[in-house]
């Protein structure tokens, strides 16, 4: 059995505190060779390169290209995007290289900045970061930065990572020494997430910039469109190369990077935007804040093409340049020559003399279908009694064909082992899906669509048939989004899955049983500002009984917030008020109420809302707060409109506090003290004093408005005041 890429261990990453949001994604290499087609389109490149990604990847790579790849090294199939880096030698005394194993690569998606405004970035972007002629540390290049958030040296994008037995030495901004890392060295490159919102490339790479601490901070002016952070680790097998005697490194030998690099400074890297764009818009939208726990299965955008066999299923092309790159080299690839520096390498130290032939160039496009069939689907396997269904469209968990179990495993998966599987766990029906899921149920889905045709698309061979049964016929396990399902017609056969209650299993909106009295509908979220603002919380075992509990208590009653909703089958958000203007979604409005369907994460017949919407529940037990009418002898009378929102041009003078735990009672207390006849409470945490109302700062009466009234921050059951108005209470005598 071939083995699968190696999973980088996810170590902390030294980053700041700020959205500590991402996903990250795991790649197997798909080509190595001279390719670069942001820095040489159309030719060969200065010198080879590691690169991971979409299939389509060669010297002509346009964004679009690479969105038309077969397949994706790595692991969500919607991202076909192509990642480089240097190429990494082992250099011997005598002189020649040899090329050190890539064992995987890792790539971060990075929700950081100054604010949660992240966008996707467009089709055909593309980003350079790093500077491969360098070849010592340049303390002197700074981010752009300000005394708050101050700038650092742009040389720290680049870090390595030593893989020991023990503990790990600190990252650094150089490469460690031959053999000191036993277990892999990590290079790792920080992309620039500052855009200017216009350019999708300039060969300076000054459309974007680097956040002020590069991996987290504020952006320099004119590049305020925040793109997602994009963090590659490229893992190599430093146990791969030869040691001397006792292990020892041998004298004189050393790592080189490609670009004649033997310190590591000059590592770089590039990326091509091939994402999926609608995928990639609606994953950075919601995995990437609120947090999603860095987990593919927690987004299921994302999830939808999530695949562990991509090392398999897209595996190292064919090299587009006809020339040695890998094994044992007498010199480096594209006439390279090492310099240690300090001084930066020139590019005549780094590039063929003009003359010098080029190697030929293969024209590849990667159009072949993945795994490629080789039966037709049918009954001609599987277990006895086991009637073919056909194959059925199967987008993801948001409505599966078969919704109530599931199991993924590529090394095991068999029409067989799935029909087993879903047996012995009482469901009737089992579906292979993407070569190596098994779903399970008891009925199929009504709303799920048939693709049975004369192009039949659930033909990809099943992961687990590969190596077992050669002998056998090899089996098909659907496709990506297509799954092929077989009912178990034995009639003694008792389901009992799911204690064999299937009703309502397939139908959208069905609140879950005990809330039903209480929804409400299906609300849009977060167009425009996020509908219940409230607290919230992210779990994979979601339900919603889960965010009922989460939001139906604490608060000075226990009884919590006034809504709960949940949304993209993991949210989970609470709320006093519906805001900014969200209405009831319709089978009529655009979006409509169909935006609410995706399964919760933690119990598939049930609903946890969708992208951009909440399945909204209604808190019948919250105790709905009044304007408090008086705290001992202080009445409550009018609200203050208070436009001032300076010291001097405050509606109460002269005195005031602010508290985070700020109550009516706090505030009348801290006037009363203070021997001030009045009291205001404003913005949910303010309070002001006078004994008389400042109607020369613009402040006038008028009358209490509930809809616009915040909860006061030590109560959630009673009223603090609004924006730039004040709940005032007063009294005659102190
Ligand atoms: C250099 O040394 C390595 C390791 O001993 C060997 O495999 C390689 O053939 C040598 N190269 C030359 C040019 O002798
Ligand atoms: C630095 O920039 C940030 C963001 O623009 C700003 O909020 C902050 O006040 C600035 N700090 C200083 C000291 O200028
Ligand atoms: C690594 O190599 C450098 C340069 O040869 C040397 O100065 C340094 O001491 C070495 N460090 C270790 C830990 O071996
Ligand atoms: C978010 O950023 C985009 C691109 O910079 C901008 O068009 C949009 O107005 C911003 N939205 C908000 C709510 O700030
Ligand atoms: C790259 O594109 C150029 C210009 O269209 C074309 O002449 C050349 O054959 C292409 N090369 C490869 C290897 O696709
Ligand atoms: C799909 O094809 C299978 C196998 O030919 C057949 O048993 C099934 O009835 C078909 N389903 C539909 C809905 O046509
Ligand atoms: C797949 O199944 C095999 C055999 O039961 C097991 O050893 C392996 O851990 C499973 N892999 C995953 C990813 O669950
Ligand atoms: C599966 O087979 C059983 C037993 O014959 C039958 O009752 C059931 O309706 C079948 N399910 C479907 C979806 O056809
Ligand atoms: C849900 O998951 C969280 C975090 O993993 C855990 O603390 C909690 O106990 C779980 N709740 C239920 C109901 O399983
Ligand atoms: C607010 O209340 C919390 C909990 O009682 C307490 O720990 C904290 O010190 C209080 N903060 C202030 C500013 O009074
Ligand atoms: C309360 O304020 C809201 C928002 O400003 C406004 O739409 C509404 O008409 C006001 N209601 C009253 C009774 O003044
Ligand atoms: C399956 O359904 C058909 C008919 O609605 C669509 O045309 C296909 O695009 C769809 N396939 C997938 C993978 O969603």
């Amino acid at each position: 059995m071939r083995s699968l890429l190696t999973i980088s261990v996810a170590t902390a990453l030294p980053f700041l505190v700020g959205v500590d949001a991402f996903w990250r994604l795991n790649c197997a290499k798909i080509q190595t060779g001279r390719i670069d087609p942001l820095v040489n389109p159309g030719t060969v490149s200065a010198h080879a390169h590691t690169i991971v990604g979409g299939s389509n990847i060669g010297i002509n790579a346009t964004g679009a290209s690479l969105t038309a790849s077969a397949c994706s090294s790595c692991e969500v199939q919607a991202d076909k995007s192509a990642y480089w880096t240097p190429q990494l030698y082992y250099n011997y005394p005598n002189g020649s290289f040899l090329e050190v194993p890539h064992s995987g690569s890792v790539v971060y998606y990075l929700g950081r900045g100054p604010s949660a405004n992240i966008t996707a970035f467009p089709p055909g972007f593309k980003i350079l970061s790093g500077n491969k002629a360098l070849r010592s540390y340049d303390s002197q290049t700074m981010t752009w930065g300000n005394a708050t958030y101050p700038g650092e040296p742009v040389a720290n994008r680049v870090s390595f990572a030593c893989l020991t037995a023990g503990t790990q030495p600190p990252n650094q901004p150089y490469m460690f020494n031959v053999t000191q890392c036993i277990n892999g060295m990590r290079a790792q490159i920080a992309f620039q997430s500052c855009w200017n919102g216009i350019d999708l490339y300039k060969t300076d790479n000054s459309h974007v910039a680097y956040l002020s601490g590069i991996d987290n901070g504020i952006c320099p002016p004119g590049y305020e469109t925040q793109v997602p952070l994009v963090f590659v680790e490229t893992d190599y097998a430093i146990d791969q190369v030869p040691v001397g005697v006792d292990g020892a490194p041998i004298v004189d030998s050393r790592y080189v990077f490609s670009q004649g690099d033997p310190t590591g400074f000059g590592f770089h890297g590039d990326f091509q935007n091939g994402w999926d764009q609608d995928v990639l818009t609606e994953a950075v939208a919601n995995c990437l804040i609120p947090d999603n726990f860095g987990q593919v299965s927690y987004c299921p955008s994302l999830y939808a093409s999530d695949t562990n066999g991509a090392a398999y299923n897209c595996p190292e092309q064919p090299p587009q340049i006809g020339e040695q790159v890998k094994g044992l080299l007498s010199a480096l690839p594209g006439c390279v020559e090492v310099t240690y520096g300090p001084d930066s390498a020139t590019s005549a130290q780094m590039e063929c003399a003009a003359g010098h032939p080029l190697p030929s160039m293969t024209v590849t496009v990667d159009s072949t279908p993945r795994p490629t069939a080789s039966v037709i689907p049918g009954s001609a396997y599987g277990l006895p009694e086991h009637q073919y269904m056909g194959c059925y469209n199967d987008t993801s968990q948001i409505i599966r064909t078969l919704n109530e179990i599931s199991v993924t495993n590529y090394t095991v998966m068999t029409v067989e082992w799935c029909q087993q599987y879903c047996m012995s766990h009482g469901y009737r029906l089992s579906g292979v899906e993407y070569a190596q899921e098994c779903h399970c149920d008891n009925e199929i889905n009504p709303t799920s669509i048939n693709a049975n045709g004369s192009t039949n698309p659930c033909t990809w061979d099943c992961g687990g048939t590969l190596t077992a049964n050669s002998d056998g016929p090899q089996e098909l396990c659907g496709g990506l989004q297509y799954i092929n399902v077989y009912n178990n017609t034995n009639a003694s056969f008792v389901a009992f899955g799911s204690n064999a209650n299937t009703a309502g299993n397939a139908l959208p909106y069905t609140p879950a049983g005990g809330f039903a009295a209480n929804y409400l509908g299906c609300y849009p979220d977060g167009n425009g500002g996020r509908t219940l603002t409230g607290i919230n919380t992210s779990q994979q075992n979601m339900t919603v009984e889960l965010c009922a509990q989460y939001c139906t208590s604490g608060g000075q009653d226990n009884t919590g917030w006034q809504y709960y909703g949940l949304e993209y089958s993991s949210q989970c958000w609470c709320g006093n008020y519906i805001n900014n203007g969200a209405t009831l979604l319709t089978a009529t409005t655009t979006p409509s109420n169909s935006s609410c369907q995706m399964r919760c994460l933690g119990s598939e017949p049930e609903i946890c809302g969708g992208a951009n919407a909440l399945s909204l529940y209604w808190n019948a037990a919250y105790v709905v707060p009044a304007v408090k009418p008086s705290v001992g002898k202080f009445q409550s009378g009018q609200c203050l409109l208070d436009p001032g929102y300076n010291d001097s041009g405050r509606g109460l003078q002269p005195a005031r506090m602010t508290n985070v735990n700020m109550t009516v009672e706090m505030c009348i207390k801290y006037c009363l003290g203070n021997y001030y006849h009045y009291a205001g409470v404003e913005y949910a945490d303010e309070c002001y004093c006078g004994n008389a109302i400042m109607t020369n700062t613009g402040a006038q009466l008028a009358v209490c408005n509930s809809t616009t009234q915040m909860l006061c921050k030590g109560n959630p059951n009673e009223y603090c005041g609004g924006s730039g108005f004040m709940n005032l209470y007063y009294s005659p005598s102190l």
